[in-house]
């Protein structure tokens, strides 16, 4: 079953929106198989975000993402990799549709709530940084829900 990495950014955070974010992925019907706050270093913010660097934006990039407390969640789920990019919508939230997360809730292409792994290759790279392979609870969920 596939895996992906969510990061709800401090904007996510600061604007209370942590609830109605997680619920759209469980609704959805992915599982959490791991989640944490934390307030994340400026070294694992250059590591996660290495593929910026040298782009006019990855200096305000970095500042930003270790600018507040951010949530990590590990999702499982059906093409769980397209579907939460799906749902997070474009980069730029005043362009992003609405109904996908940026889209119902950002304007700006900086503070736009949320990270999504955008490729197995980046999950691999990505959940290593904020989830240690015993903080990922692979357990049984007891699914009636085929669905996933
Ligand atoms: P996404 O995969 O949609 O999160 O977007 P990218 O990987 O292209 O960019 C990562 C982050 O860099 C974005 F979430 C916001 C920031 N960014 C800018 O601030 N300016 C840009 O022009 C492009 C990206």
């Amino acid at each position: 079953m596939e895996r992906t990495l969510i990061l709800i950014k401090p904007d996510g955070v600061k604007r209370r929106l942590v609830g109605e974010i997680i619920k759209r992925f469980e609704k959805k019907g992915m599982r959490i198989l791991g989640m944490k706050m934390l307030m994340l270093s400026k070294g694992k913010a250059e590591k996660h975000y290495a593929v910026h660097k040298g782009k006019p934006f990855y200096n305000d990039l970095v500042n930003y993402i270790t600018s507040g407390p951010i949530i990590a969640v590990l999702l499982e789920g059906n093409r769980c990799i397209e579907v939460t990019r799906q749902m997070c919508g474009s980069t730029d939230g005043s362009k992003a549709q609405p109904g996908t997360i940026r889209g119902d809730y950002s304007l700006s292409i900086e503070k736009n709530i949320i990270h999504a792994s955008d490729s197995k290759e980046s999950f691999e790279y990505e959940y290593p940084i904020f989830f240690s392979n015993e903080e990922i609870l692979g357990f049984e969920y007891g699914d009636e829900m085929n669905i996933i």
